[in-house]
């Protein structure tokens, strides 16, 4: 139980990295109730300046004693710095909202989406994770159709570079300032971009799709895939929901795609599952194809929402739904929902 308070002490782990960037603008955004903001990043950022709310912040290097006087921290600086730092964090009285994977699977961690289980946040030990992204804008709409029981989901993603950090943004931007260079992109076997621009994906991410987020695992699928279905099923509470997932990489700098195929116990029709998206908190429903209207990454960068839309019923199985689902994965995906975990903490202090 976090202790009421006017105004909190919050530190960011991760700062200066593509999460940590977007969680400046959200608690400026949101107005986030603080008092004092401290950064933390790797010795790389000693001393660098960040704006938030207007103002500068010098970065500190994150280390053993970095929380003193911290009420929550929001950690972006990836699973092994989560595993070594955030349990002194909590022994020195803060809340930390994780974003890594470190705490995910961890029965005594909730693991929490606010529109979807916000109930999960009671009794949390002092870490809260945050799902991958993937996982996030995937359970809203599940939820909201939640009462049609709940049999199988079949998802593949559209994963941005952005989901892969700061440096991947900028590795997908070289790649394409160097394609542009070239006369005609339309050769066989034409691989335009010299090997040695190839340095954070396993291949050339400029016009390419790669279908292989995170490493390879025994069963073949990857660890991203493996995520998804185990983090689906925790916070659906649905131990035993039948998820598959492919999970690719795609040549878009920010917000993730995902088609997503569920399978309901009773039949839902395609009105109905309009209806359910439209009340959902979080959830926008874009959907009339007449007028060519879907979701999109270009219109889901810098929103808040999960974008739904393309819902047909799956003429295949006797009760079942497609639809394509688009958010941005930084925000919602990871800094916003870390952000709304903290405010649900703050509300119940
Ligand atoms: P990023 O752009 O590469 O940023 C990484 C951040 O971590 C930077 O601030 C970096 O600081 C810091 N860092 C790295 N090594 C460190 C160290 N030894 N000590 C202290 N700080 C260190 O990556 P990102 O996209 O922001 O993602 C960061 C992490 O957030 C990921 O690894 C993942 O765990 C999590 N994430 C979660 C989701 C989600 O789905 N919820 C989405 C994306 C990311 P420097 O600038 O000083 O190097
Ligand atoms: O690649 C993406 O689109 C999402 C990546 C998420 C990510 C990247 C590095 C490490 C994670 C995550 O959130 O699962 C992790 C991790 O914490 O394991």
């Amino acid at each position: 139980m976090m202790k009421k308070k006017e105004k909190y002490n919050v530190a960011i782990m991760g700062a200066t990295g593509a999460v940590g960037s977007e969680f400046l603008k959200i608690l400026a955004e949101r107005k986030f109730p603080i008092d004092e903001l401290r950064l933390l990043a790797s010795e790389r950022s000693k001393g660098r300046k960040l704006i938030f709310d207007g103002k500068e912040i010098e970065v500190q290097v994150l280390g053993k004693d970095s929380f003193e006087g911290i009420d929550i921290v929001l950690s972006s600086a990836g699973a092994s710095r989560s595993k070594e730092f955030l349990p002194y964090a909590v022994k020195s009285g803060a809340v930390c909202v994780d974003n890594s994977s470190a705490f995910r699977m961890d029965e005594t961690v909730p693991l929490v989406v606010p529109e979807v289980n916000p109930h999960a946040i009671d009794g949390h030990s002092g870490i809260i994770a945050n799902p991958n992204c993937s996982t996030i804008q995937m359970v809203l709409p599940l939820k909201a159709v939640e009462e049609a029981g709940l049999k199988r989901i079949v998802v593949t993603t559209f994963q941005s570079v952005s989901g892969a950090g700061q440096g991947n943004i900028l590795e997908m931007e070289a790649q394409v300032e160097e394609l542009s260079k070239k006369e005609s992109h339309h050769k066989v076997g034409n691989h335009i971009v010299p090997e040695k621009m190839v340095s954070k994906f396993s291949h050339q991410i400029a016009c390419n799709v790669i279908p292989h987020i995170d490493v390879f695992e025994e069963d073949l699928y990857t660890k991203e895939e493996t995520k998804m279905i185990k983090e689906t099923r925790k916070i659906m509470e649905l131990p035993e929901l039948a998820v598959t997932a492919t999970c690719v990489r795609v040549p878009v700098y920010y917000a993730h795609s995902e088609s997503v195929n569920v399978e309901t116990e009773k039949k839902i029709d395609v009105e109905t599952a309009k209806g359910l998206m439209k009340d959902f908190p979080g959830i926008t429903l874009v959907d009339e194809p007449s007028e060519n209207k879907y979701p999109m990454p270009i219109n889901a960068e810098g929103e808040d929402d999960v974008f739904v839309g393309r819902i047909r019923e799956d003429a295949s199985i006797p009760n079942g739904i497609n639809m394509w689902v688009v958010a941005d994965n930084l925000r919602k995906g990871a800094a916003l929902n870390a952000v709304q975990i903290a405010e649900l903490l703050i509300k119940e202090a």
